[in-house]
């Protein structure tokens, strides 16, 4: 298949989706990875991409949930514009969470390119400090690790991707 076409049909498909995807609900899918250099990995199905999940453990003695990560990829002819903090709940008058971004699918702290605390106030916000010139991370991939010592925090993610235009790119041709 011309690879033009394919790029083409691979946009209507992520147009036609108005509604985000719930590509990750830990109340479904299961606990996020608490090992720092195997993240879960999820796979991104629309421009709007929502994770949803609980940190911290269910009490100041479980240290069984004190890291979700998870590594995604952002597909050819798309960017990662951002990470919004779409809601959460604060438990046992807990304040912020740590939201750190890493290139590459492990984790790695000699990877990581934002590291934000945020909380109820930053609800709406940008979880990631996106340091480039377009203010997007190109295609590739990533990993997101949260870690919280406090138990029993919400959080929702919407992991947001952008058009970039490749099919009219110098060098790119069929
Ligand atoms: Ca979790
Ligand atoms: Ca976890």
């Amino acid at each position: 298949m011309n690879i033009k076409y394919l790029l083409v049909l691979i946009g209507l498909f992520f147009v036609e989706q108005v509604v985000a995807d719930v590509i990750w609900d830990e109340a479904i899918d299961g606990d996020l990875s608490g090992v720092r250099n195997m993240p879960t990995q999820v796979v991104l199905t629309d421009l709007n991409n929502t994770v949803t999940g609980t940190v911290g453990g269910a009490s100041d003695s479980d240290t069984s949930d004190r890291t979700d990560g998870m590594t995604f990829v952002v597909p050819s002819g798309f960017a990662l514009e951002a990470i919004i903090l779409n809601d959460y709940i604060s438990a046992n008058d807990n304040e912020a969470t740590r939201f750190a971004l890493h290139l590459g699918d492990t984790g790695s702290a000699s990877t990581r390119i934002s590291n934000e605390n945020m909380g109820e106030a930053n609800i709406g916000q940008n979880t990631i400090t996106i340091d480039t010139p377009s203010g997007l991370l190109p295609s590739g991939s990533y990993s997101m690790e949260i870690q919280e010592a406090r138990p029993g925090q919400f959080y929702e993610l919407d992991i947001r991707l952008t058009f970039v235009d490749l099919v009219f790119k110098d060098g790119f041709d069929d």
